[in-house]
């Protein structure tokens, strides 16, 4: 039977080839929109593949639901094949080279017979290339230079990278002459947990332009200008990543901000709103729409902000990490805002290292600096036994441990201080799902926090069977970073992670969003099943060190993505509550 993401794949592979063959971009493009709604699927396709009722899901078609059908009766998708047929899958690359559209790439292939990036590159430096009609050799130039930064470089980067790099423009472009706004949009505004380019919009009048995007393309960081135009400039920086500045009127700001936020799926959604409403959205405002259904240009309406355009629109302001049309306009059309979690609800951190396994500060250092932080609480969560490699505790070192914190609690409790320890373990989820310590040893932590550190790779029905039982498991409270990928580097363990969700909420244990930005798992996008069985999370930051407590923030990110409220994430309770939580196994 094939999984969600089997189909997902199967889907995407379907839309890479369609742009690849010049097929009609509608119809590619529903491919990838199907191929993201399955992914984000809450239930089991298989389901709806048994019952033959795929078209009940909003987003896939008749035709696709058959593909989809044919695929899971015969491990074939025929619409694949065709293109497959067509067009080498090797070509797929090619797609990320920037100045390399499809039709060049076709064009290429079909002229030298070639499908690998390797040979493109033999291709260049012999000069054929650039003999190619409607080439040359600026072209080729330019491909063999993007080449070279796609191998340098990964095309996506994490978000506390792109974070970092926009943080820096943002800072040094916000107090020149002329910059009335400035506001990061695309992917980073919507917290993605990877980010391609970094989008950057100015607020300023037409003739501020040029000096802003001197000031721009001849920053520090930057490396290499990619292009630059009347209202949007491109630069490669240090790091590898491409920077789009765009300057926008500042009265079209708003509509700008909203349109390039995107994500595309959601302006899609938007468009069509404006439509029914007998309006028209762009990138420069909303406009009337003359009877012939074309764009009134002299008739626009004015707003000051995205929420005034979301009003016109007959909906709320939609937060910007919710716009993926993932169910925010069924919310926001009946609801003026969601109570979502934010850092400043934060009152104590959950699942950190000391120095008793692979940590780097005492536990002492770390409740200082929760403290410092303002945090209430610290739940010290070291590794188990098994994990050796990671200076996991034996039986005897845990009751040395526990001891510490006994003392440290004692400590600042006589000192009037508002802080407590909780006695944690992060134990293994050993091979058939028990958990790394007997019932007598397990029973005297305040907590324990499951993970699977080995065996990642196990088949989907032994994992889900490991983790079936590990939940089942009274003293398992939280299950740690259930998927163990590791972005941009490692992919998760195979589960499913729909059953995972609905299991944790069955035995009122929470499953953390781990907010390492290496991982952010589990993802945002099983949101809305947790939301619908009421799942209850804890945004973790797994510190290793000091710093790695202030990771926590790209955790609200990505637990704000998922639509969980306040009241869902455990480490907004007070010590008490999160100690009831704890209890009550
Ligand atoms: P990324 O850069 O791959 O992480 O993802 P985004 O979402 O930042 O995508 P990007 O940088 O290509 O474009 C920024 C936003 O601009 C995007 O989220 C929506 C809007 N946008 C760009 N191109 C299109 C388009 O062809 N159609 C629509 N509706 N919106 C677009
Ligand atoms: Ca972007
Ligand atoms: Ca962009
Ligand atoms: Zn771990």
């Amino acid at each position: 039977m094939p999984t969600n993401q089997d189909v997902a794949e199967q889907l995407n592979l379907v839309f890479q080839l369609m742009q690849l063959a010049g097929e009609n971009r509608f119809k590619a493009i529903a491919f990838d929109k199907a191929s993201q709604t399955i992914k984000g699927l809450s239930d089991d396709i298989n389901e709806y593949i048994e019952n033959k009722n795929l078209t009940d899901i909003k987003g896939i078609g008749k035709s696709i639901a058959e593909d989809i059908y044919a695929y899971a009766e015969t491990g074939k998708m025929p619409v694949l094949e065709a293109f497959k047929e067509k067009v080498p899958l090797g070509l797929i690359k090619w797609l990320d080279i920037s100045g390399l559209g499809p039709k060049n790439i076709l064009k290429i292939h079909e002229e030298f017979g070639i499908t690998e990036i390797e040979e493109l590159k033999g291709l260049i430096e012999s000069g054929e290339l650039a003999k190619l009609p409607g080439l040359g050799g600026k072209s080729a130039e330019k491909i063999a230079k993007s080449i070279e930064w796609m191998e340098k470089f990964d095309e996506r980067c994490r978000i506390d990278q792109a974070t970092k790099i926009a943080e820096v423009i943002v800072e040094s472009m916000k107090d020149l002459p002329g910059v009335e706004k400035i506001e990061v949009a695309g992917s980073l505004r919507r917290a993605k947990e990877t980010i391609g380019d970094i989008d950057i919009l100015v607020g300023a009048k037409e003739e501020y332009s040029n000096d802003l995007f001197d000031a721009f393309t001849s920053h520090e960081r930057v490396t290499e200008i990619l292009g630059r135009g009347e209202s949007k400039s491109s630069v490669r920086t240090k790091e590898g990543r491409q920077v789009d500045l765009r300057i926008i009127p500042p009265k079209s700001f708003a509509a700008a901000l909203m349109y390039f936020t995107g994500s595309k799926e959601h302006n899609i959604v938007m468009r069509s709103r404006a439509r029914e409403r007998g309006m028209s959205l762009n990138e420069f405002g909303l406009y009337d729409l003359f009877e012939n259904g074309e764009t009134n240009r002299d008739a626009p309406h004015s707003f000051e902000t995205e929420a005034d355009i979301y009003k016109l629109l007959g909906l709320s302001w939609v937060p910007p990490e919710l716009r993926e049309d993932r169910g925010e306009f069924e919310i926001f059309e009946e609801q003026d805002e969601l109570p979502l979690v934010q850092e400043s609800d934060l009152r104590g951190v959950i699942h950190a290292h000391s120095t008793w396994s692979d940590g780097k500060f005492s536990i002492r250092e770390m409740a200082e600096a929760c403290m410092e932080r303002g945090y209430e609480y610290l739940g010290m969560t070291d590794h188990s036994k098994t994990a050796a490699y990671a200076g996991g505790l034996t039986e005897d070192e845990i009751k040395q441990q526990w001891e510490e914190i006994d003392k440290l609690n004692e400590e600042f409790k006589s000192a009037g201080k508002n802080f407590v320890i909780f006695k944690g373990i992060e134990s293994d989820i050993l091979a058939d799902g028990s958990l790394d310590y007997d019932d007598d040893i397990l029973e005297g932590f305040d907590f324990v926090i499951a993970s699977v550190h080995q065996s990642l790779e196990t088949p989907r029905e032994k994992m889900m069977e490991r983790f079936r039982n590990a939940i089942k498991n009274p003293y398992t409270r939280i299950v740690g970073h259930p998927t163990g990928r590791l972005l941009l580097k490692r992919n998760g363990s195979d589960i499913d992670l729909n059953e995972l969700v609905a299991l944790a909420a069955e035995h009122n244990t929470a499953i953390e969003i781990n907010a390492n930005p290496l991982r952010l798992d589990l993802d945002w996008s099983y949101g809305n099943k947790a939301r619908a069985v009421g799942m209850m999370t804890s945004i973790n930051p797994d510190a290793h060190n000091i710093d790695g407590i202030d990771l926590m923030k790209y955790g609200v990110k990505i637990a704000r993505k998922g639509k969980y409220e306040k009241e869902r994430v455990l480490n907004t309770k007070s010590a008490e509550d999160v100690m009831a939580f704890f209890k009550a196994r």
